[in-house]
């Protein structure tokens, strides 16, 4: 059982969640168009890590006896003047999950809600690592500059980020 605030609380993280997989779906596409297929592979790959975001929160909602509803579709954007600027904004978005983590943590502490807070745990963890992820895909894409060869290798290194992110969730046993 959750109070009536927490459900909607909950709810409205699926929401979040499954925009930002439709977001980053739509820049996997704008990706592959600009045929930056490093970057592309990494969308593809962080869309369905928020999908599976969401569902664990589906899945909690109704585990404790309550109803998780399927948030309404909003067409993201599809078209980035750049790569840096769609990059930026993967880590605008990561610290907007983040903030709405952060707020319902607060939130469980002042229902006394344990078990909440317990589940939301994961999601603290996971907002840590997704952030310091893409500050550092964002510092190497600076280190790379804006040469005529940078698309080159910014798509090479997201690539090779992606390889090592895909290696460690494989380790760690799934998303
Ligand atoms: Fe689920 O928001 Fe990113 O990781």
């Amino acid at each position: 059982m959750l109070s009536k605030a927490m459900e909607k609380s909950l709810n409205e993280q699926i929401a979040l969640e499954g925009y930002a997989s439709f977001l980053y779906l739509s820049m996997a596409s704008w990706c592959e168009n600009q045929t930056l297929t490093g970057c592309a592979a990494f969308m593809f790959r962080q869309s369905e890590e928020e999908r599976q975001h969401m569902l664990r929160i589906f899945h909690y909602i109704n585990d404790v006896g309550e109803h998780a509803l399927t948030p309404a579709v909003a067409q993201p954007p599809y078209e980035w003047p750049s790569i840096q600027v769609l990059l930026e904004q993967v880590y605008a978005h990561e610290q907007k999950v983040s903030a709405s983590i952060d707020r319902l943590v607060a939130q469980s502490y002042e229902e006394k809600d344990h078990k909440t807070l317990s589940f939301l745990q994961w999601y603290v963890e996971e907002q840590r690592e997704e952030e310091t992820l893409m500050r550092t895909i964002l510092d190497r894409i600076r280190l790379i500059g804006e040469g005529p060869q940078s698309l080159y290798y910014i798509d090479k290194e997201i690539s090779a980020i992606n390889k090592i992110q895909v290696a460690e969730k494989a380790a760690e046993g799934g998303a």
